[in-house]
């Protein structure tokens, strides 16, 4: 991406990175995605046509580059800060609609961090692993300056979203404590997403929801890794 991302997220919150991810890339992905589906039974059927797994990184290690890839670890580092530390990882298929879809479910994922120059507690990347446009479901997100999230806003009002349309391969940035959701339309075309979530070294976990694999813990980027949340200290003490 060319220019500082900090502006737009001091301005409004997200950034959008397009071509974050090749097409050969995202084919890999999706080929690992149909394997796992196939294996796995960590799927969860979160309603309304959502799929989602949080520990796909325990049955492959098909993902690991999409946590510390290179064309968005660079900016989330810039953004957060040399003490960002990976939260959790997931992905999510959303089907198909033919019934009306269902309103979005405006909301928060986190709150904000007021001492941080972009009031920055956790930042999420979405990456799309399918086109998205006004005929498919999209994520969509309220833009909000760093100065009203300073001010610990709690509304969930989702009047002003905006609806984020874009190629198979981008990766979406935005604070976790930004008021967004999926905006589902009725739709013949299913929606893959991969969602992954960073934090503070010094802040508790944001969630149990991701086993972190002891293989990311040795890597390149291992110190990205060092403050596992409490089932993955569980998981690596009994597996010792
Ligand atoms: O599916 C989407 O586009 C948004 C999902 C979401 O809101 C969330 O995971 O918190």
């Amino acid at each position: 991406m060319t220019g500082s991302p900090q502006a737009p997220f001091a301005d409004r919150g997200y950034l959008i990175i397009p071509g974050a991810l090749s097409v050969d890339e995202v084919s890999g992905l999706n080929k690992a995605i149909n394997r796992d589906r196939e294996i796995s039974k960590l799927w969860q059927n979160r309603g309304n046509g959502r799929h989602q797994n949080p520990n796909l990184l325990i049955t492959t290690d098909a993902f690991d580059k999409t946590i510390t890839h290179r064309s968005v670890l660079p900016v989330i580092t810039e953004l957060i800060g040399p003490d960002v530390c990976f939260e959790e990882f997931s992905v999510m298929i959303r089907e198909p609609v033919v019934v009306p879809a269902p309103d979005p479910n405006w909301h928060r994922d986190t709150k904000h961090r007021s001492d941080h120059s972009l009031a920055l507690r956790n930042l999420s990347v979405i990456y799309y692993l399918t086109d998205v446009d006004e005929t498919t479901h999209c994520f969509s997100v309220v833009p909000e300056s760093v100065d009203e999230k300073r001010s610990e806003p709690d509304g969930r009002d989702g009047t002003n979203a905006i609806d984020l349309h874009a190629a198979a391969g981008t990766a979406i940035l935005f604070n976790a404590g930004s008021i967004h959701d999926a905006r589902q339309r009725i739709t013949s075309n299913e929606r893959r997403t991969i969602h992954i979530y960073y934090g503070h070294r010094d802040q508790t976990a944001l969630s149990n929801h991701t086993i972190f694999p002891k293989r990311l813990q040795k890597g390149r980027h291992a110190s990205l890794f060092d403050r596992p949340n409490e089932v993955s200290e569980r998981v690596h003490t009994v597996y010792e």
